[in-house]
C-alpha cells in the first residue's frame, strides 16, 4: 500500500517530511515519478491533472491538502463513491479570521484614507469611524469562527447560509432571504464553498441588491466573483471598495484591471495557508483508517460539495 502526493508547482518535500515523521514506515510516492500505481490506495492532492486518478486501480481515498475541495469536485473523471476529506486545522481558522478582521478593522478604521491623507500632510479628525454591520455568507468552520470573533469585537454580525442553524449568537438567515440579508450590511465576507450553485454568485444582480457603498470582502474562491461585475458595481457605488484575496486566474495576470483600482485591495491567496506541519497528522490518521477499514477524519459531503 501507498501514498501518492500530486501537487504540481508545489514543493512536495516537505510533506513527505512531516508524513514520514508520524510513519516512517509508511511508502510515499511524489507524482510525477509514480512507479507502482497499482500500490496507491490514499492520494493527497492540490491542483492535480484531471483525469490522472484513474491510473489508480485501488484507490480508496482522496485528502484535500487544503480546507478547499473544489480543485478535487471539478474532475468529473473521479468515481462518486470514493470518499474524499479535507484539512480542518485550528491554525487555517485562525489565520482565516485574522485576515478577515484586518479587513473589517481597515475598512471600518479608514486606513486608506489616512495613508492617503498622510502623503499629503493632511491632518483631518472628522468622521473618523465608518458604522458597519458585518453580514457572513456562509457560516461554516471558517465562517462561523469569524462572525464569533467580529461578534467578541462588538461588531453587528449577520450570518446566511443555506440550513437552518440554532444557538447562534448573531442574527442568521438561510434559504433565498438573501434580500433582506443584504439589505442589513454593509460590509460582506465571502465563505462559501465553490459548488455548482455557488460560483459565480458575486454579479452584478447581487450586488445590486445590497445598500449602496457595501465593502466585499472575497476570501473563498475566485470564481464566486464576475470579475468585470465588481468594477460595474464599484462604478454604480454599490460597492464601495473591495479586499480580494482569490480571483478567476491565479496569480492574477498583470494586465488585470483590479490592479488599477484604488478601492480594491489585493492579496495573493494568502489569507490562510495549510501548514503541513498540522495537517499531515489528519491525513496520516485517515491513511491508517483506510488500513482498518474505519470511517475517517474530515471526509466531505460529496452530494452537497463540501
Ligand atoms: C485552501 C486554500 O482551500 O488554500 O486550503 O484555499
Amino acid at each position: 500500500m501507498s501514498l501518492a502526493i500530486i501537487s504540481p508547482g508545489r514543493d512536495a518535500s516537505v510533506w513527505v517530511e512531516n508524513f514520514k515523521k508520524l510513519d516512517p514506515s509508511i511508502d510515499i510516492q511524489v507524482y510525477p515519478d509514480i512507479s507502482s500505481p497499482e500500490k496507491v490506495e490514499v492520494v493527497t492532492l492540490w491542483n492535480h491533472p484531471s483525469g490522472i486518478l484513474s491510473d489508480f486501480p485501488n484507490l480508496k481515498l482522496i485528502c484535500s491538502m487544503g480546507a478547499g475541495v473544489d480543485h478535487i469536485l471539478t474532475d468529473e473523471s473521479i468515481p462518486s463513491d470514493i470518499p474524499i476529506t479535507r484539512i480542518i486545522d485550528d491554525k487555517l481558522t485562525i489565520s482565516m479570521t485574522n485576515y478577515v478582521v484586518m479587513a473589517v478593522l481597515n475598512h471600518h478604521r479608514q486606513i486608506k484614507r489616512y495613508q492617503a491623507d498622510q502623503l499629503r500632510r493632511i491632518w483631518d479628525m472628522s468622521n473618523p469611524e465608518i458604522p458597519v454591520t458585518v453580514g457572513v455568507l456562509g457560516v461554516g468552520e471558517l465562517g462561523g469562527d469569524i462572525a464569533d470573533k467580529l461578534l467578541n469585537l462588538r461588531f453587528e454580525v449577520i450570518g446566511i447560509g443555506n440550513s437552518p442553524k440554532e444557538n447562534l449568537d448573531y442574527e442568521y438567515y438561510f434559504g433565498d432571504q438573501i434580500h433582506k440579508f443584504l439589505s442589513k450590511i454593509n460590509i460582506l465576507v465571502c465563505m462559501l464553498p465553490l459548488t455548482p450553485e455557488t460560483e459565480g454568485i458575486l454579479n452584478l444582480e447581487f450586488f445590486r441588491k445590497c445598500q449602496k457603498g457595501t465593502y466585499l470582502i472575497n476570501v473563498a474562491r475566485g470564481k464566486h466573483l464576475i470579475e468585470e461585475d465588481l468594477l460595474t458595481a464599484l462604478d454604480e457605488g454599490y460597492i464601495s471598495g473591495a479586499m480580494l484575496d482569490v480571483f478567476q486566474k491565479e496569480p492574477l495576470p498583470v494586465e488585470h484591471p483590479f490592479w488599477n483600482r484604488n478601492e480594491i485591495t489585493i492579496t495573493p491567496h494568502i489569507a490562510s495557508v495549510t501548514n503541513p506541519g498540522a495537517a499531515a497528522p489528519q491525513i496520516i490518521e485517515n491513511y491508517h483508517r483506510v488500513q482498518k477499514s474505519q470511517p475517517f477524519i474530515n471526509q466531505i459531503n460529496r452530494k452537497r460539495g463540501y
